[in-house]
């Protein structure tokens, strides 16, 4: 593959599809599962109706350091028992590559972890975010509405999405008390 030669321009659709996109995943709770501390409250949403919880639009680019991959998210609103719903999360393959993440709608939080350090940063529209390198980041919806947000990395970053599967976060987003609640994971419940 080589280097992309010419400008071009992307547009975000009102309800965050990023056009053209060249790659779609959309992800629902089965896909991530075992991620979400109560295992009971999963168990009775994936017989319920598995609802899907994530889109991502992404217009994929050459492999290479020098190019910038553009994407879209769109997390729909929703909990498993009290926890919101979440990207799976990720470390980047080269974990010397950063991110930016851009809040275009809806609100939520970006989970950042490493070293068994976290961080809640919130996300709202117009924020920007930024994802060091070497941290793996998830986002979370903490509203009513689907959190879109656009994310910029680089073209070789690459995905790793095996280690949080092992070790998940240190910190989960819960409703308590009608409050958004930034807790210590406890890793599996019930
Ligand atoms: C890619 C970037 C985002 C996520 C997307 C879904 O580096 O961080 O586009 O891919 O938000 O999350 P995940 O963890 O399933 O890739
Ligand atoms: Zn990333």
């Amino acid at each position: 593959m080589n280097l992309t030669e010419r400008p071009f321009r992307l547009d975000v659709a009102d309800d965050g599809e990023l056009r053209p996109a060249t790659s779609t995943v959309r992800r629902r709770l089965s896909d991530m599962a075992g991620m979400y501390h109560d295992a009971e409250a999963e168990r009775s949403a994936l017989a319920a109706d598995d609802p899907l919880v994530y889109e991502v639009f992404q217009y994929d680019m050459p492999a290479f350091a020098g190019e910038l991959v553009v994407c879209t998210t769109v997390l729909r609103a929703g909990k498993v028992g009290d926890e919101f719903f979440m990207t799976k999360g990720h470390y980047h393959e080269q974990r010397d590559r950063a991110e930016v993440y851009y809040g275009l709608s809806g609100r939520g939080r970006l989970l950042l972890a490493k070293d068994g350090e976290c961080e809640a940063v919130p996300m709202v529209p117009g924020g920007v975010a930024y994802v060091p390198p070497y941290w793996a980041h998830r986002t979370v919806n903490t509203g009513p509405e689907p959190l879109v947000f656009l994310a910029v990395y680089p073209g070789d970053a690459g995905h790793d999405y095996g280690t949080i599967e092992t070790t998940g976060f240190p910190q989960i987003v819960l409703e308590r008390a009608g409050e958004v609640t930034v807790a210590p994971n406890p890793a599996r419940t019930r």
